[in-house]
């Protein structure tokens, strides 16, 4: 689609939007070209413990001391014993480190240790599970504890006998809670110090779930994916991202030791700064896609690093082993019971129907770092594999750079087009897509406003207009998500991200700016794309106009100081509603500590034309019939 206003540079702005005369935009009700029905989505990897800590239901950290370099982070002792992290004392050839407890001769009285979660631990009044493996000659009660780390007050108990001797055996118990009024709260293990006084003890990968989200075991914390849900996203891309890659071949992203029993995956070091339990592994992934209705989009290992040269990237016989490994993973998903690997997954989940994949991206940013040069031919073998086995999947570039593609790119193939960038970027970039080759579709895989601490209205403004320009252009832009989506406040690596939260159990979830305007567009998406046609330029106001069946969806955004007065023509509606986001203060944003931009509606009537205001730094949706 061409634009049908020209676009204005910036230094326009303060002559144009004097607010004194209206904007007339009038809605073509015949034509228009379908828009991509899966056009808003999510982009997810583990990075500011979005996974680990954040959506994942489990809540202790440091469980199986995974990762480079394990210590005693999270855990400290109970009465008068010491803990260590036991290298020889292995739970599994997985978990190969334990916490070893020992307890002093002469001991009385209840001892053991604590764990404060991840920067604390939500107690939100469910049922909650805990599992633990033991070790060490010990028969007797062992007390569960969820008791606020100052208050001292009890919100969960559990008393179970259990008898351990000198092979890990594995228990659990389920108990009631009651909600605690923040994420101040420890996880305790006590056991009776008089029965094992003069010995040690040794626990492994202790577990801890609220009741998750549809009940699942080792599942989703509920109150995460429900907001994540309300923007109604329509695919998940997993699980990176730069986690995909490892900083070396040996510390990437490996499917097969993301799945089965919980001791058998080994966890690693991830992408960023911390150990991944990789708990949230490949099948629960699928998982997260089905009870959210998302369309999974696959990333896979392709041969390149973060390293930088340390090894890769990987071509020529050296690649090999890789694409064979990308086919296994694939047959795991895929297959039926009679494959190798479909039998595997069977095995783990008691699932004999594949996962429903579709799409499968090749790699991550290949483009950067090294990786460009060596990508065609990576690209392109990875690419005739897969196709081999599963002609029905669609395939999807890391980049859309031209230089870093084969030539010519393979039919059917989707290209992923990264877009961090600052407000005014945006805005001028607002006609990119209306200039792209119409034959190269397009994957946004990820974007935002960035080099801010928490999204404001004039980034999550400017991300509207970039999101304006992608839906003009939704027959060539198939798929786009923000990035990166959530991030617990405490300890993040990233910002902006859209989701922020920390272990509070009631209003531990900060929705920001750029959630609602991701909310709002992907809560009222059309089918089709119409033509609009305006008396006035693009820019402060931008806007883009989609229909399905009776029903016409007006998105727009003004960029700018000024109110604007705006008559929308649409033939044939009658009502309306209203729906934006915004502030006067381009700088104002929601965080942790304030909540001051929420979405307004109003209720319009008219016959076939909406007159309206649209205020100072905006997003709206006029949604009519
Ligand atoms: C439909 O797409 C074509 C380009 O492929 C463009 O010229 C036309 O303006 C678009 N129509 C609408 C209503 O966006
Ligand atoms: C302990 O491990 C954590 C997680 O890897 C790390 O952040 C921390 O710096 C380590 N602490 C010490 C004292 O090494
Ligand atoms: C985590 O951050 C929240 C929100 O800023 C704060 O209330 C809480 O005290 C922090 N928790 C820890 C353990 O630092
Ligand atoms: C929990 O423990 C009971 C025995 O107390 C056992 O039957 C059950 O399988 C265990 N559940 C899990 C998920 O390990
Ligand atoms: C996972 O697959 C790789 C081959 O890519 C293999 O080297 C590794 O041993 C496998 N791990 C497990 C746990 O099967
Ligand atoms: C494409 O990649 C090449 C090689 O890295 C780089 O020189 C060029 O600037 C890139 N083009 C774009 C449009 O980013
Ligand atoms: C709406 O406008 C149409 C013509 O555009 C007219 O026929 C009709 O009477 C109007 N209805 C109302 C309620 O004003
Ligand atoms: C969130 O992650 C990034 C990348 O590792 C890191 O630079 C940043 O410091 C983290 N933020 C916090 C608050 O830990």
């Amino acid at each position: 689609m061409r634009p049908t206003g020209r676009l204005l540079g910036l230094c326009a702005l303060s002559v144009l939007t004097q607010g004194a005369r209206s904007i007339s935009l009038s809605v073509n009700p015949d034509g228009g070209n379908a828009s991509s029905p899966l056009l808003y989505g999510f982009m997810f990897e583990d990075i500011n413990h979005s996974g680990d800590g954040g959506i994942h239901g489990q809540l202790l950290q440091n469980n199986g001391f995974q990762g480079d370099s394990p210590n005693l982070t999270a855990y400290a002792a109970v009465g008068d014993v010491s803990l260590a992290v036991d290298f020889d004392n292995p739970l599994t050839s997985a978990i190969t480190r334990s916490l070893r407890i020992d307890v002093p001769s002469g001991t009385t009285g209840q001892v053991g240790f604590s764990n404060e979660g991840y920067w604390g631990i939500p107690v939100d009044g469910t049922t909650y599970t805990t599992y633990f493996f033991m070790k060490g000659k010990y028969s007797g009660e062992v007390t569960i504890k969820l008791v606020g780390t100052t208050s001292g007050i009890e919100y969960g108990k559990s008393t179970l006998k259990v008898t351990s001797g000198d092979k890990f055996s594995e228990f659990n118990t389920s108990f009631p809670t009651t909600r605690a009024p923040d994420g101040d709260v420890l996880y305790t293990l006590t056991f009776d110090g008089a029965q094992a006084a003069g010995d040690s003890l040794w626990f492994d990968l202790v577990m801890l779930y609220p009741t998750t989200y549809k009940n699942r075991y080792n599942g989703l914390k509920t109150q995460i994916v429900d907001v994540l849900d309300g923007v109604k996203g329509s695919f998940l891309r997993f699980p990176g991202g730069n986690n995909l890659e490892g900083a070396s071949p040996s510390d990437r992203w490996k499917w097969n030791e993301t799945i089965g029993p919980l001791e058998d995956r080994p966890g690693r070091q991830g992408d960023w700064t911390y150990p991944n339990t990789d708990a949230l592994g490949l099948d629960e992934y699928f998982y997260w896609c089905e009870d959210m209705g998302l369309d999974p989009v696959l990333g896979v290992w392709a041969g390149f690093s973060l390293d930088g040269g340390g090894g890769t990237p990987i071509t020529g016989d050296a690649l090999q082993p890789y694409i064979d490994d990308v086919l296994n993973e694939l047959e795991y998903i895929l297959g039926d019971s009679s494959s190798k690997y479909g039998a595997w997954r069977v095995a783990n989940i008691g699932r004999t129907e594949p996962w429903p994949l579709t799409m499968v991206e090749i790699g991550n940013e290949d483009n950067l770092g090294g990786g460009c040069a060596s990508y065609p031919e990576r690209f392109q073998r990875f690419h005739d594999a897969i196709k081999g086995e599963y002609p029905q999947l669609r395939i999807i570039a890391s980049t859309s750079n031209s230089t870093c593609l084969p030539d010519p790119l393979p039919e059917g193939v989707w290209t992923d087009y990264h877009n961090y960038n600052t407000p005014e970027n945006f805005y001028n970039e607002f006609d990119f897509f209306d200039n792209v080759d119409r034959s190269f579709p397009y994957f946004v895989g990820e974007y935002s406003r960035w080099e801010i601490d928490w999204p404001n209205m004039q980034g999550s403004v400017s991300e509207a207009i970039w999101m304006l320009g992608m839906e003009r252009n939704s027959d060539v832009v198939k798929m786009a998500a923000y990035a990166p989506s959530l991030n617990l406040v405490n300890s993040t690596q990233w910002t902006p991200d859209l989701i922020a939260f920390d272990q509070n159990p009631t209003d531990g979830v900060f929705l920001t700016t750029s959630y609602y305007v991701q909310q709002l567009f992907s809560t009222n998406r059309g089918d089709t794309i119409k033509e609009v046609t305006s008396d006035s330029d693009f820019g402060p106001v931008f806007w883009c106009a989609s229909s399905k069946g009776s029903m016409y969806y007006v998105k727009l955004a003004n960029y700018g100081q000024d109110t604007q007065a705006l008559d929308v023509k649409i033939p044939g509606t009658t009502t309306a509603t209203l729906t934006y986001v915004a502030n006067d203060d381009p700088s104002a944003y929601n965080s942790d500590e304030q909540h001051i931009v929420s979405p307004v509606t109003k209720t319009l009537s008219g016959n076939g034309t909406f007159t309206f205001t649209l205020p100072a730094w905006a997003v709206a949706v006029l949604a009519a019939q």
